[in-house]
């Protein structure tokens, strides 16, 4: 069943928010989820997460039940591990076009939209039936088709300010301390306010369950993003099942930074792709007959960074990058003799590259909302001294910008007109912030900011 990997596949995976999917990768998308569910797979895993859910932690004394990949220190990797695999059989499901399949990321905090509902909404688009509606939507139709009994009521889903806790507050700056938190407060919260599949242990039978839980993992990186921060375990050992566990075995030390597993999150338009030698291979075994790695994202792709968070084209491998608006090649960045690498900006096809770039077949939909998604793009980020903000300006001339720290104090103020402006953060001490555009019409857009 896993056996053929296709044509065309690819290493790594850029995840990025459901927002900025087109129609036809949500097509796609829902495609192979029901190919998985026709064939029983997406059940077994299901099966899986509720068998493990209700094992006792023998580590404990003593054991309790369900503390086993729940409430405990292997919540983070055993999840991450799960939901990897579940991206690697969506790619192998034989849905069309699925080999190139991402997982996205459910970002249940987003209120950065002008136009479209708010992913913080009882309305939230994801839960339309559509994915060729607007609004987003694409998860809604399994609710009733697969009785799900979602709720979905509650507009209270934890908020940025809560995420951006998590990332930067000094308390949480290693990992025994940070997964309580980060388990209770963001990952109980949105089960729960889901409901239905999704307060119970078989909670993977609800597809929402893999777009939250990317969201968590992404969570889980951009905290070890940040920086000084003790992401270690007690040991190495993954939690596994003796009967029916069909998980690789894996140890916590190979997983617990997701550019291990060549997994990177992308955030509103923009990714940074490091600690990382192409290879076009898939745990030590080659994805296909070619030494070609495409890299394809419609935002801004960075690589590299420094010396330890390198990008590295080995000899005799190709490397293609595509982005539809930069691709900023950063120290360690390294093309070796014997290589090729090339780097392409698909500007003709700007207005329509949430379409025609990062997708997974040629798709003749026109492009929906996509561009409003990125009202707000910071470059570099993280950064250290100055900062450049590309916005949408909406029709207005004047926007106002505050940069808010992680206590809600507001410690920068600026009123700008036009559409990109350069901030000089020089004087910020090291730390995560808030990016705040006010345009004057009430609407806003917060983003996160880190300083180095
Ligand atoms: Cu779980």
């Amino acid at each position: 069943m896993l056996s053929l990997w296709c044509m065309n596949a690819q290493a790594q995976s850029i995840r990025k928010n459901y927002r900025e999917m087109t129609a036809k990768e949500r097509e796609v998308y829902c495609t192979a989820l029901e190919a998985l569910r026709l064939s029983g797979r997406m059940q077994v895993y299901a099966t899986l997460h509720s068998t493990h859910s209700n094992l006792s932690n023998p580590t404990l004394v003593p054991p309790v039940i369900n503390t086993y990949i729940h409430n405990s220190e292997d919540f983070t990797p055993w999840h991450r591990w799960f939901i990897y695999n579940f991206e690697k059989d969506l790619r192998n499901s034989g849905a069309p076009g699925a080999v190139k399949i991402n997982m996205p990321y459910w970002d249940w905090t987003s209120v950065n939209y002008t136009s479209v509902p708010t992913d913080r909404t009882p309305a939230a688009p994801i839960f339309n039936d559509s994915y060729y509606t607007p609004e987003y939507g694409f998860l809604g139709k399994y609710n009733s088709l697969w009785s799900l009994g979602r709720i979905a009521t509650s507009s209270s889903y934890p908020t940025n300010v809560a995420v951006n806790d998590v990332l930067s507050n000094n308390i949480y700056s290693n990992h025994t301390a940070m997964r309580p938190r980060l388990e209770g407060v963001l990952h109980n919260g949105v089960h729960n306010i889901v409901g239905g599949v999704m307060v119970t242990a078989l909670s993977p039978n609800d597809p929402i369950f893999y777009l939250h839980h990317a969201m968590i993992d992404k969570i889980w990186q951009d905290w070890l993003n940040v920086g000084n921060k003790l992401n270690t375990f007690s040991n190495n050992t993954m939690p596994s099942v003796p009967v029916g566990s069909f998980l690789p075995n894996i140890g916590v030390d190979a997983i617990k930074d997701s550019r291990d597993i060549k997994v990177f999150y992308a955030d509103n338009g923009f990714v940074n792709i490091d600690k990382y030698t192409v290879s076009n291979q898939i745990d030590g075994t080659n994805i296909d007959n070619t030494n070609t790695e495409n890299f394809r994202y419609t935002g801004i792709i960075n690589l590299g960074g420094s010396a330890t968070n390198f990008f590295t084209v080995p000899s005799g491998k190709i490397c293609n990058v595509l982005s539809s608006q930069a691709i900023v090649l950063k120290p360690g960045t390294t093309i070796l003799a014997g290589s090729v690498f090339s780097a392409k900006i698909d500007a003709t096809s700007f207005t329509t590259a949430r379409v025609a770039i990062n997708d997974v077949v040629p798709d003749v939909q026109t492009p929906n909302n996509d561009n409003k998604f990125a009202q707000l793009l910071i470059f570099p980020n993280p950064s250290k001294d100055k900062v450049a903000i590309f916005t949408d300006p909406n029709g207005e001339e004047m926007l106002d910008i505050t940069i808010v720290d992680i206590s809600g104090k507001a410690v920068l103020y600026q009123i700008i007109n036009g559409l990109n402006t350069e901030l000089n953060i020089q004087d910020l001490s090291a730390g995560s912030y808030t990016i705040h555009i006010q345009y004057r019409s009430g609407n806003g857009v917060n983003k996160l900011l880190i300083k180095l």
